[in-house]
């Protein structure tokens, strides 16, 4: 598997081959009506980490990046909901680990973090007023949407710190039936998106690093190798936001910028950079900031 991920990889950069062409279909999976966004909290300093980051996070900063962000979707989005932030929860702009949206149905989470309870609250409200049909994930399960990545025939599972293998069961049960529910174990990093997401519905973005290599290997034996995998030398490069024709990446990265510009160019696709530094040093990045749905 390492030879052909490799194989791929140089394949781009070398010769800007293509292998897939990108098919309308993507545009439309990837197309949502849709944002749900939550402010970031004048508490975010004191957001879990899984590391102290060498220089302290900078929340004037951090608020103009999220804002940023927000100004984005806005671009490629029709309709943004945006929650204000609580300060009793320093992680709430991360919205993406309350729930996971698979057509009207919505999972409420049971985070993986005891201190992240409760900023699901405001997010099922929201759905439930939308007349979502939802359903909350019954304990011993904990989930963050984080490890939650779904590419329209699979639902992969990241069994991590985060997300147990209740969940998955649970999971299994409320959508074995129209979609493969495959669970991935993460053994490094936060979330099973903190090292892969997609380009579009066959073909992932991966983390060049053990981990990244280990959910790929995964992930080609369970399916059969129905995916296509591009590797990026920066881990935190690896999760990008995919909405219509449009691929959102961080900014200041330039190796992977390299390869994930190649690969836009290459299928057409519009690709948009930002500045997450001071999110980045909270272990969050782009998928997490928001709940797209249609
Ligand atoms: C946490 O540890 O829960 C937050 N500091 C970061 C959550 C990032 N979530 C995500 O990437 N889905």
């Amino acid at each position: 598997m390492k030879k052909r991920v490799k194989h791929v990889y140089a394949a781009y950069i070398l010769l800007g081959m293509p292998w897939h062409i990108c098919s309308n279909n993507d545009a439309t999976f990837f197309k949502y009506q849709y944002a749900l966004v939550r402010d970031l909290s004048d508490s975010f300093q004191d957001s879990l980490k899984l590391q102290q980051p060498i220089d302290p996070i900078n929340v004037a900063l951090a608020k103009q990046q999220h804002e940023q962000y927000i100004q984005l979707l806005k671009d490629v989005i029709p309709n943004i909901i945006r929650l204000a932030a609580d300060i009793h929860y320093p992680d709430c702009n991360f919205i993406e680990d309350t729930a996971v949206i698979i057509h009207d149905t919505v999972i409420i989470s049971t985070m993986g973090a005891p201190e992240r309870r409760g900023e699901e609250i405001a997010v099922a409200h929201i759905f439930r007023h939308l007349r979502k049909n939802v359903i909350y994930l019954q304990e011993p399960a904990t989930m963050d949407g984080g490890d939650i990545l779904y590419t329209g025939t699979h639902l992969f599972v990241g069994i991590s710190k985060r997300t147990n293998s209740y969940a998955l069961q649970q999971l299994e049960r409320i959508f074995g039936n129209t979609l493969h529910v495959i669970g991935i174990p993460v053994h490094e990093g936060l979330h099973l998106k903190s090292l892969i997401t997609c380009f579009d519905t066959q073909t992932f973005i991966v983390a060049d690093n053990h981990a990244g290599r280990e959910i790929a290997k995964n992930i080609e034996a369970v399916t059969n190798n129905s995916y296509n995998f591009i590797i990026v030398p920066d881990a935190v490069a690896s999760n990008v936001l995919r909405v219509a024709n449009t691929l959102i990446i961080q900014d200041g990265f330039p190796e992977s910028e390299k390869v994930l510009e190649a690969l836009c160019k290459e299928k057409a696709i519009q690709l948009i950079k930002i500045t997450m530094s001071e999110l980045i040093k909270a272990d969050g990045a782009l998928t997490c900031g928001s709940l797209l749905f249609k």
